[in-house]
């Protein structure tokens, strides 16, 4: 068993997505655990992945691939985790704000959470505040992540938690934002509950959010 994990982990280091999902499954008809599959191979590989991208051995094409074969092999044990009633971290809100397109890097940071046992409702670019609020009103998202890689869009972050706050759910829910243009000291501004530089650190801070 632990050498099938070991496996699994390596597929996904190596960026591997067929032989991701094929050992995946392999773990399953073997009655390995689908939990156990998630958090000793696969959580496991992702959180190694960051710390390689943190040291510099892995630059954001390794750390793509690798999400990528994480996310077949997800795909392989998503229903089997249902059926196991596994609980995730909390569910994540997660887009690009309104006028702006760009996705790579959202979808990685959405990927990053994923692979760190975070469940992912994703609304995709251009996103308007109401998109979010409805996240939480209606989907029961304790997390929202905001991504924008333009100056020009920046400002709809700021629109967003006003929005938030307007519609009564502040409160109710944890807000991060990130993207090329955005700082640390922006975040505070405008009264985000955190802001990370790379997908890598997104995992880090959501955690220490959904934790507090
Ligand atoms: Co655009 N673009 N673009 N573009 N584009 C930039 C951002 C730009 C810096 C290029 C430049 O001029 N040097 C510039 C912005 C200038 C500025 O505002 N200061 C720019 C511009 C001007 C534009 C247009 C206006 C161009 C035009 O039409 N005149 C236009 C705008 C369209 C729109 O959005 N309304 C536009 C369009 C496009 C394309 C569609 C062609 C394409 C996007 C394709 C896509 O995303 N599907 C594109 C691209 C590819 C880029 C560059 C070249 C690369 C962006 C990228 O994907 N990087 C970019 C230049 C650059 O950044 N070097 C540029 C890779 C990605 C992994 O990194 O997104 O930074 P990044 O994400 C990182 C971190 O920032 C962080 O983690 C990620 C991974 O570590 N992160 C988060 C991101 N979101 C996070 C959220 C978090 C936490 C961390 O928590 C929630």
């Amino acid at each position: 068993m632990e050498r099938l994990l070991q496996q699994i982990y390596d597929h996904i280091l190596n960026g591997e997505a067929k032989q991701t999902a094929a050992a995946v499954q392999q773990g399953l008809d073997q009655r390995i655990e689908p939990g156990q599959i998630l958090s000793e191979a696969m959580v496991a590989a992702m959180a190694e992945v960051g710390r390689l991208f943190e040291e510099g051995e892995y630059y954001v094409p390794e750390m793509l691939i690798a999400a990528r074969a994480m996310q077949s092999g997800l795909a392989v044990l998503k229903p089997h985790l249902v059926k196991a009633n596994y609980k995730p971290l909390a569910r994540v809100a997660i887009g690009t704000v309104k006028g702006d397109l760009h996705d790579i890097g959202k979808n990685l940071v959405g990927m990053m959470l994923e692979g760190a046992s975070f469940e992912i409702l994703d609304l995709g670019t251009d996103v308007p505040p109401d998109k979010y609020i409805a996240a939480v009103k209606e989907q029961g998202a304790t997390l929202i992540a905001m991504s924008a890689l333009l100056t020009t869009t920046m400002p709809n972050m700021r629109t967003t938690i006003d929005a938030l706050k307007a519609a009564g759910v502040r409160d109710q829910v944890k807000v991060m934002i990130g993207g090329a243009p955005v700082t640390e000291a922006y975040a505070r501004e405008i009264g985000a509950d955190g802001y990370s530089a790379d997908a890598s650190k997104a995992v880090s801070l959501a955690r220490s959010l959904v934790e507090a």
